[in-house]
């Protein structure tokens, strides 16, 4: 019994991890740092979907942990970063991560991604939704495309 309880979880499971309904991740690279062992960051155009949807994370292969940060001007003039645990997707909006502004940090970038490649970003949203993007790895100090 045991064993075909797990089954049916897994069947479940499976049953109930489709595709954000109707979000939508465009545009997405990631950029390399300039000097090896610093972070990366990855960029993208989310449009939300027919629900309104909470993005709370972000995976790839080509680092060891990816955050969501947010950037902003202090009153000095300087940019700063802050972590944000989660962004809010309503229904039919459209929310850019660009250099400069909302990114996503990639820590403890694989040594052997280079530009060119294609790696997958895959998104999780807090309803247990997921979508997956690939992204262009582009060269350090690439602007916004
Ligand atoms: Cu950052």
């Amino acid at each position: 019994m045991r064993t075909l309880a797990g089954l049916v979880t897994v069947l479940v499971l499976g049953a109930c991890s489709p595709q954000a309904d109707g979000v939508k991740v465009d545009g997405a690279w990631i950029r390399l740092p300039a000097v090896a062992g610093q972070p990366g960051a990855a960029y993208f155009t989310l449009h939300g979907g027919r629900e309104a949807e909470t993005l709370v994370g972000v995976s790839t292969r080509a680092a060891d942990r990816a955050e969501l940060h947010d950037s902003a001007k202090d009153g000095s003039g300087m940019t700063k970063m802050t972590q944000i645990a989660s962004l809010d997707l309503p229904v039919g909006s459209q929310v850019k991560f660009v250099p400069g502004g909302k990114h996503v940090m990639l820590l403890g970038l694989v040594p052997n991604v280079h530009a060119g490649e294609k790696v997958p970003l895959t998104l999780r949203f807090a309803s247990g939704h997921e979508v997956t993007a690939v992204a262009d790895v582009a060269v350090p100090g690439a602007e916004q495309r």
